[in-house]
């Protein structure tokens, strides 16, 4: 067994609960299941989703990581029963946003795959995603309002930043939804695809991404996303040094070798 083999984490993938999870081609598919509720995101499905993507984070077998959820939904919100149960001080106590930080520190790219609802947390998982594919019978919304509160995973702030705040301020005070098409148009997805193509699509992209060097689709995504709480100085100074650093990687070296020789390069994540 290599060192690399000997430090990969164990983790039973059929021993999941309320998710399904895959790996194939490099590319890891979570699939949210609690169908009869909607994929409504409750605290034991969080706690699957998240210890699923720290594992696939840290595996050699995963380049690329896939979130869905079924036809139906994608998961629409959530759970209302465990929050209307809820005191200020459970919430505090329980501290969820710990596991929604986790999700925000994965470091390979995270693709969700929504179909039907993505509403409410539902929604804001997706956008916590690094790009979405959506069905044509996709809808997004964060119906917050409607039940007296306010988006509390990240909506009022990655929706505002994806789509502008005229159309975020119509979207959250409305509470309304938005189909695949008019997400797509506001740029709040990246593509629309006929439902049965869906998962497909987001799979082929998965695995586009997967075929490149992961420590410089690591460092791209690190360093796009530092572009959203940096000032533009801070940003091109985060990127240069992660540019340098990846001169050190043999990925580069293979990747400038394979194209002067004109080859296929060969990744190793190295
Ligand atoms: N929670 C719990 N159950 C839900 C649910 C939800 N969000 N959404 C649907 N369900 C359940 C329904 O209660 C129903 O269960 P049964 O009655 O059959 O047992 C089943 O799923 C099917 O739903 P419906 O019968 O309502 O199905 P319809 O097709 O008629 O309607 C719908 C679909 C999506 C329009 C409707 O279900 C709906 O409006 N759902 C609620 C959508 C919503 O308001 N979502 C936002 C929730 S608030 C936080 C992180 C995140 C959040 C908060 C805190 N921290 C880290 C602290 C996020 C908050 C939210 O998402």
């Amino acid at each position: 067994m290599s060192s690399s083999a000997a430090m990969q984490p164990q983790m039973d993938l059929s021993a999941f609960q309320f998710i399904i999870a895959t790996v194939d081609e490099q590319v890891g598919v979570i699939q949210l299941n609690r169908p009869d509720k909607l994929n409504a995101i409750s605290i034991p499905l969080m706690i699957e989703l998240v210890d699923c993507l720290d594992w696939m984070d840290k595996s050699d077998d995963v380049r690329c990581i896939i979130i869905t959820g079924n036809e139906k939904a994608f998961a629409a919100g959530a759970d209302i029963e465990q929050m209307a149960k809820a005191t200020t001080m459970e919430m505090l106590l329980l501290d969820q946003f710990a596991r929604w930080d986790r999700i925000r520190k994965i470091h390979k790219p995270i693709i969700a795959a929504v179909s039907g609802y993505a509403l409410g947390g539902g929604c804001e998982l997706a956008m916590t995603c690094d790009m979405i594919v959506a069905s044509e019978t996709a809808k997004f919304g964060q119906p917050e309002v409607n039940i007296g509160v306010i988006p509390g995973a990240g909506g009022t702030q990655r929706l505002t930043r994806a789509v502008g705040k005229a159309k975020a301020m119509e979207i959250i005070l409305t509470g309304r939804m938005v189909t695949a098409e008019e997400a797509l148009q506001c740029g709040l997805i990246n593509k629309v695809a006929p439902v049965e193509l869906y998962l497909e699509e987001a799979k082929a992209l998965a695995k586009e991404i997967a075929a490149k060097p992961p420590i410089a689709i690591r460092l791209a995504k690190e360093s796009i996303l530092k572009s959203f709480d940096t000032t533009i100085e801070g940003g091109l100074d985060f990127e240069r040094k992660a540019f340098y650093l990846l001169f050190a990687s043999e990925d580069k070296q293979e990747g400038m070798n394979a194209f002067l020789e004109k080859r296929k390069p060969q990744f190793q994540g190295r």
